[in-house]
């Protein structure tokens, strides 16, 4: 457990406001809490009901929202950061688009006391007083899971002759965290299993078009593909798509896995077209507000937040899809 910055800050002054301690001046005035988000981009389904999550459940907190979109490039997340420094904001949330090359937004964020919570994505910091908690996904455990699930369902028939099951892989954002721990996740599950290769790896970043023009390009330069391991839903839709155009049978000749759950991946997996869907939630909004009131108001909050997350099957899919809320 970790104090937080404004308690920190708060104790240092010896009572005094929360005002003279970084917080805006709404904040002080009328006693509620302005945030800003600093979000990645809109770059998959995944994202986009986590932009919903979050302004949905600011407005229900009663929380005035900042909100940016960085398309993406890590330049324009920390300009966002920078404003809300500037604004006085009483506390900055972001999910980092890659992992590295923070520390020094970050630090600016320390000096004026607004604490920072990261959510979703990781950063990769050798200081963790930057940031008061991180709430999100356990990503090398969703790569396990994927790679567990293709351990225990490598079929005969997706054996080569050589006695290989080929994959390849569609990773997300290069740098990314989720791109990362989702790859080593599955490496470290499959390489239990000496038939199974990944024999191509390239980023899609995480959207359909990359997913399609990567999996386009796999088709002709890959004599054999058996599986196609796409860190998240979009990457795996675009390359049914590269699959289909090529005359073959998504879920069929090859086998797909990916990484989200969100409604167009299931209704693709509930139709046999993806074999394999390792959740990932993004409804952090309600967590996300919820840290917030108790950062700011200086009581504790856990370092690390993992959120809850199952897998499914196509069966499972099916019978999920009625009450999927993304
Ligand atoms: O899996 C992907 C999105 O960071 C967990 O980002 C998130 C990932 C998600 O673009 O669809």
């Amino acid at each position: 457990m970790k104090k937080t910055l404004i308690a920190l800050c708060a104790l240092a002054l010896g009572g005094m406001s929360l005002s003279a301690c970084g917080s805006s001046e709404e904040g002080a005035d009328d006693g509620s809490i302005t945030m800003g988000f600093a979000q990645v981009g809109a770059e998959s389904g995944w994202r986009t009901a986590n932009t919903t999550s979050i302004q949905e459940s600011a407005k229900e907190a009663g929380i005035d929202l900042k909100f940016s979109d960085a398309q993406q490039k890590q330049e324009n997340q920390i300009k966002s950061i920078r404003s809300y420094i500037q604004q006085k904001v009483d506390v900055i949330a972001f999910s980092p688009v890659v992992e590295t090359g923070w520390d020094a937004v970050l630090k600016e964020a320390k000096r004026a006391n607004i604490p920072v919570v990261l959510t979703d994505r990781a950063v990769d910091t050798e200081d963790p007083s930057l940031y008061v908690t991180f709430i999100g996904s356990d990503f090398v455990e969703e790569g396990e899971k994927a790679g567990q699930w293709l351990v225990d369902n490598a079929e005969a028939s997706d054996v080569d002759k050589d006695g290989t099951v080929n994959v390849v892989e569609l990773q997300g954002t290069t740098g990314s965290a989720p791109a990362l721990d989702r790859k080593k996740g599955f490496e470290d599950v499959i390489s239990s299993d000496s038939k199974i290769k990944v024999t191509a790896s390239q980023t899609g970043d995480f959207t359909r078009d990359g997913g399609k023009q990567v999996m386009e390009a796999f088709l002709q330069s890959t004599p054999k593909i058996d599986v196609v391991y796409a860190h998240n839903d979009d990457m795996g839709l675009g390359a049914i798509e590269a699959i289909k155009a090529a005359g073959k049978k998504p879920g069929t000749d090859i086998k797909i896995i990916t990484v989200d759950a969100v409604k167009d991946g299931m209704t693709a997996l509930a139709a046999g077209e993806i074999n394999f869907i390792v959740e990932c939630s993004p409804l952090l909004g309600d967590q996300l507000m919820d840290v917030a009131e108790k950062v700011v108001a200086g009581d504790e909050v856990p370092e690390r937040i993992v959120t809850e997350e199952t897998t499914f099957t196509p069966e499972q899919a099916a019978e999920a899809l009625p009450d999927r809320k993304y």
